[in-house]
């Protein structure tokens, strides 16, 4: 019995990084958002979502999941700069994992989900939720095309980039 009560105190310990950091954040407080006026007010308004080009370099990439989604579907992002992605969601949890890469974020809403990536190499990568969200999970994909940094117009501080503008 008490084996018993010890290994499942334990499970929450190895998912740390899946139960996870947003949510931990959520309740510490920090970088909270209303997921329902995400569209109203705030960095996550339509027209601030896709890249951003900061001016020591690297990218802001803000990106918003919701079923069964990811808004917007596709951003051009330029090789070997730091890329902030920073995401939230509408309505459920979800998650992000960019095929051929490691990487996986949890999206949590309430929350902002913030983690710096970099792609070495320009091609395109499929992302997907691989968070169960509801009937259209399967169907919850988009891309994100690394283009080397020539391929970027001079983009002037309130424009985003995102593929249809490319
Ligand atoms: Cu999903």
């Amino acid at each position: 019995m008490l084996l018993t009560i010890f290994v499942l105190c334990l499970i929450p310990l190895t998912r740390y990084y899946q139960i996870d950091q947003p949510l931990i954040r959520r309740f510490r407080s920090a970088r909270k958002v209303d997921p329902l006026a995400l569209h109203a007010a705030g960095e996550f308004v339509e027209n601030n979502l896709g890249t951003e080009f900061n001016s020591d370099g690297s990218v802001t990439l803000r990106m918003i999941a919701q079923q069964y989604l990811f808004v917007p579907h596709c951003v051009a992002i330029p090789t070997a700069v730091p890329v902030h992605l920073r995401i939230t969601s509408a309505d459920v949890v979800h998650s992000l994992a960019i095929e051929g890469t490691d990487y996986v974020v949890k999206i949590v809403p309430g929350a902002i989900s913030q983690v710096t990536l970099e792609f070495p190499k320009p091609g395109i990568y499929k992302t997907v939720c691989r968070e169960f969200c509801g009937a259209g999970h399967y169907d919850m994909r988009s891309e994100f095309r690394v283009l080397p940094k020539s391929a970027f117009p001079r983009m002037g501080s309130s424009d985003r980039g995102y593929c249809a503008a490319q």
